[in-house]
């Protein structure tokens, strides 16, 4: 008998992208994925299922082994630590770029500055190897209005486009990282379900 595997996917914006992925290795749910109540999702490979989480909830599972694999951000990777798992392909997916941003033409002359974010992580990381005197302030979305309101002098988010910077009056200033999507495994079932996990590593790389 097989044990099943289940994999984690990230709800939201790279959702879609994911799936559509998966789908070229055969991995395709049977149930439609829009009915957005469901979370649980069985698939045409009968020991495989999927189950849909909050982005920031993927390495959880995964790290907890509830998820033996999970399709995630790098950003949420850097953020909530990556340890309890391994991080095997980077799909190349959703990619973006964590930078500093400020209104546009501004620089920041004081002594410390104000960050608003929601990598907090990141943004000590980054401001500590900088050398930089910074104060961070954690906010949950709407990053972009921060300088705007004057609560802070700049900001740590992720930029596509640049389009919603431009559109706030701000402008991307240092580049953190890159980021793309990844796929992380669990390391006990890395080892456990070695015979199922590694072909389909495999097959996975090989249709990206
Ligand atoms: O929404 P929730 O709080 O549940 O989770 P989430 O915000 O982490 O998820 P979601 O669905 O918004 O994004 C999931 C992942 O998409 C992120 O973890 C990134 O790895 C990836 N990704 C790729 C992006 C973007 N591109 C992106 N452009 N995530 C967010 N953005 C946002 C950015 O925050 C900013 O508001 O888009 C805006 C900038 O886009 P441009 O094109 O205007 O520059
Ligand atoms: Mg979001």
């Amino acid at each position: 008998m097989i044990e099943p595997l289940v994999i984690a996917l990230s709800k939201g914006r790279i959702l879609l992208k994911s799936l559509s992925l998966i789908k070229k290795a055969g991995i395709i749910p049977i149930d439609s994925i829009n009915n957005n109540r469901k979370l649980l999702f069985n698939t045409k490979k009968k020991y495989l299922n999927l189950i849909f989480l909050r982005a920031i909830d993927v390495p959880t599972y995964v790290k907890l082994g509830a998820a033996d694999m999970g399709i995630v951000g790098k950003d949420v990777l850097l953020e909530n630590g990556s340890k309890g798992f391994y991080e095997p392909i980077d799909f190349k997916i959703s990619k973006c770029r964590l930078m500093t941003a400020g209104l546009i033409g501004f620089n920041i002359k004081k002594r410390k500055r104000k960050v608003a974010t929601k990598f907090i992580k990141i943004a000590k990381n980054y401001y500590a190897s900088k050398g930089i005197n910074a104060e961070i302030i954690k906010l949950y979305g709407a990053m972009e209005l921060a300088p705007l309101m004057n609560i802070a002098d700049e900001i740590i988010d992720i930029v596509d486009t640049g389009n919603t910077l431009k559109r706030n009056g701000m402008e991307p200033k240092n580049l953190i990282t890159n980021i793309s999507t990844r796929l992380i495994v669990n390391k006990s079932a890395m080892i456990r379900k070695y015979k199922y996990i590694n072909p389909l590593i495999e097959l996975l790389i090989s249709i990206i």
